[in-house]
């Protein structure tokens, strides 16, 4: 069954690749529709083929939309879903505006499917360090309960936006050539350095944490079902323009050996397994570009305590990290087999 679908912030890094998505996937959809801020009405995204003009954000927007993926900000959604809402469509919202709603589901399609069902017109996407982390932590927690997660993130650009991509680019190129460079986006150098701050723009919480660590911290009870799960996390920018990396430390009730924690993954649904490191061979951010998998690698037992595991697990942030898992959730909704 076809479905009116629409973008909200389909200029985007995320919108951008949701139309790409789309298309790839065939979505079937009936009616395309594009919307971003005033600054982009007027200009086409080609769609299968065709351009497809880009309208104005407004209240209005939402007549005949079956399901809109909403990605401008926090603040957008805020805005404008209780509008998509009322006229009758289901907002898959990627940003972290309802997330932490409890009435509203916060899905990763191959980890809680069965929330999909419970929305009451918004599903809420989590924040992409959080969908790649629960991917590789779910069958491990079904196995051996996770008791305990410390992470360490190493986050591309990307995350940041287009505007950040540029930044990282021009500025790799002033600092070859030894020239000045005026910064928009991050509080400091990113070429060739690694900012402990993200998002760039927010200010220290009072636990000292940044909500980027929080969001991973919080999401991952809510979607595992499980408060008890002691999570800490350290959230990194680094000069890589497309896909997160993230070192995890597990600590879990009953043992898992090495070998155990690969048979399991390698069988769980979205992830696969890159762990020869004798050949040189561990999850990369420049191979998990493009893909829609998230790759896990390095998996070791933790020696310093009895049940410990850690892993290195690397995803795509535009893709399982933010467009893919929201059109997978749309593909559940309408229930096409992926
Ligand atoms: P981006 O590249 O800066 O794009 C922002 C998009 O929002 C553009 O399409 C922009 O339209 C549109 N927009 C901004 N203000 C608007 C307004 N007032 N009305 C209508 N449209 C507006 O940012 P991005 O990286 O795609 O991220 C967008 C949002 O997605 C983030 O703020 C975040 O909430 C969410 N996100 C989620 C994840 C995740 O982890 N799941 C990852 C990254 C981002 P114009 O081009 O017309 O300005
Ligand atoms: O920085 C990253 O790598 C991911 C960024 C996500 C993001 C950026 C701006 C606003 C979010 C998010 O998805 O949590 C938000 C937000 O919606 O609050």
């Amino acid at each position: 069954m076809a479905v009116n679908v629409a973008i909200v912030g389909a200029t985007g890094a995320v919108g951008t690749e949701m139309l790409r998505i789309l298309e790839e996937r065939n979505f079937p959809v009936k009616r395309l529709t594009l919307l971003a801020s005033s600054r982009s009405a007027g200009k086409g995204l080609p769609f299968k083929g065709e351009e497809v003009l880009i309208e104005e954000l407004k209240s209005s927007s939402f007549g005949g939309i079956e399901i809109a993926l909403f990605s401008a900000g926090a603040s957008v959604s805020k805005e404008f879903i209780p509008h998509c809402v009322r006229a009758g469509a289901v907002a898959v919202d990627n940003t972290s505006a309802f997330r932490m709603d409890p009435e509203v589901p916060l899905v990763v399609p191959e980890v809680n499917p069965e929330e999909i069902y419970k929305h009451k017109g918004i599903i809420a996407n989590p924040n992409c360090s959080t969908i790649q982390m629960v991917l590789v932590l779910k069958p491990l927690h079904d196995a051996a309960r996770v008791k305990r997660v410390v992470v360490s993130t190493y986050q591309a650009v990307s995350g940041a936006g287009w505007q950040a991509v540029k930044e990282l680019e021009e500025e790799t190129e002033a600092v070859l050539h030894n020239e000045r460079y005026k910064r928009k986006v991050f509080p400091h150098q990113i070429a060739f350095n690694a900012i402990p701050q993200i998002p760039q723009s927010d200010a220290f919480l009072s636990n000292g944490y940044t909500s980027e660590e929080m969001k991973m911290i919080n999401e991952t009870k809510k979607i595992l079902g499980d408060q008890s799960i002691r999570v800490t996390a350290t959230t990194v920018r680094i000069p890589v323009i497309r896909g997160h990396s993230e070192s995890v430390n597990m600590e879990t009730e009953k043992k898992l050996t090495a070998q155990e924690a690969r048979d399991i993954l390698s069988r769980a649904p979205g992830v696969t397994v890159i762990d020869e490191p004798h050949n040189q061979l561990y999850p990369l951010a420049t191979v998990a570009s493009g893909r829609d998998e998230t790759f896990v690698g390095r998996i070791r037992e933790d020696f310093s305590i009895p049940n410990g595991l850690n892993l290195w697990i690397v995803s795509d942030n535009l893709r399982k990290g933010a467009a893919l898992n929201a059109i997978q959730i749309a593909e559940k909704l309408i229930k096409v087999p992926a």
